[in-house]
């Protein structure tokens, strides 16, 4: 359930929807399910009460959430910023996240800040701030209820993939029964298809994501007694399977969820700007990890950008992870684990 600060603060962002005649909607970089499917389905909803609305993300659309109807119509560039409107700015823990819409929201005079992150800075002229809410999308879906205003099927939908992708297909820990119950709502109010969206969403990959699986996982490397793995990706792999870089994302996964494996590490061999190292963990805060390396992220998931030859990168962010888990498993003392 909200609470009595998030329902004050669901009213008064209403009262902003009502009052304004127009609208910026603007979601983050490295969009995700939640992102856009927030971003698709208030915008409809907003153009259904009559205001003027356009939506921007300072990113292309991923391939496996272009079926959504209307993503085709999200700005990738600021050339169609409406100078007059109010900015809406959603799914965005801070206006960094906007990528390069930063300066055109910080500008706007009217900033309506929807959003479900813990660290989220309050930086609207309203902050609808929920950290309860599994998705902004859940957020989304509770203020269109309030204002009595009925889902087509495009925004059931849009707000179903959200929910469903922030919350891993509702395995992770923030589902909650209020989520479970806001994705009933959703599936009954237009007999959305379950297995067909989660096919679209998670199953369902391209051959050259395969191709680059093999490829990758050909590469895994386990440290420590086996409680470190490694694995490592390139450009060259991309080329070589035809895959794009959206294919690369969550492969790291597949490190972290061995049995008995502590931190999982990928590394991306980017010639242009170095290498990245992403890291996973099941216990162990690989943030601070990260950060020792001029990363950052959050303790289960998090990573940096190291430049320097690969062989040396690799053995010392090897160290260093080692030493992670040392120091989590062996709290008795820092004990250098067989390699
Ligand atoms: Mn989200």
């Amino acid at each position: 359930m909200m609470t009595q600060k998030v329902q004050k603060a669901q009213k008064a962002m209403i009262a902003l929807l009502q009052q304004q005649s127009s609208f910026n909607l603007v979601s983050h970089v490295q969009p995700d399910g939640d992102s856009i499917g927030s971003l698709l389905a208030l915008g409809e909803a907003l153009e259904k009460m009559g205001k003027t609305v356009r939506l921007f993300m300072a990113a292309t659309v991923p391939r496996k959430y272009a079926f959504l109807k209307g993503s085709e119509k999200i700005f990738a560039s600021g050339e169609k910023w409406n100078e007059a409107a109010a900015a809406v700015v959603l799914d965005c823990s801070d206006l960094e996240r906007t990528g390069d819409f930063k300066d055109a929201v910080a500008r706007t005079r009217v900033i309506l800040n929807i959003d479900h992150h813990v660290t989220n800075c309050y930086f609207g002229t309203a902050n609808l701030v929920d950290p309860e809410a599994a998705a902004t999308g859940e957020i989304i879906f509770r203020l269109l209820e309030a204002m009595h205003l009925p889902l087509s099927a495009s925004m059931a939908e849009a707000l179903y993939v959200a929910l469903s992708t922030d919350t891993g297909s509702f395995k992770f820990e923030n589902t909650t029964a209020a989520t479970h119950r806001t994705a009933a709502a959703l599936l009954a109010a237009h007999d959305l298809n379950p297995g067909i969206l989660s096919d679209q969403l998670f199953n369902l990959r391209p051959l050259p994501f395969y191709l680059l699986l093999k490829k990758v996982l050909g590469t895994l490397e386990l440290y420590g007694g086996q409680k470190l793995a490694v694995i490592t990706a390139s450009r060259e792999m991309l080329e070589q399977s035809g895959a794009a870089m959206e294919d690369l994302d969550g492969m790291i996964n597949y490190t972290r969820n061995i049995e008995g494996v502590e931190i999982g590490i990928m590394f991306f061999l980017d010639s242009a700007a170095g290498i990245k190292v992403g890291f996973r963990s099941k216990s162990v805060d690989v943030s601070a990890l990260a950060r020792e390396l001029g990363g950052g992220g959050h303790a289960r998931a998090a990573g940096c950008r190291i430049k320097g030859p690969y062989d040396r990168v690799r053995d010392m962010v090897i160290r260093k992870a080692l030493l992670a888990i040392s120091d989590e498993t062996a709290p008795g003392g820092k004990q250098m684990p067989e390699r």
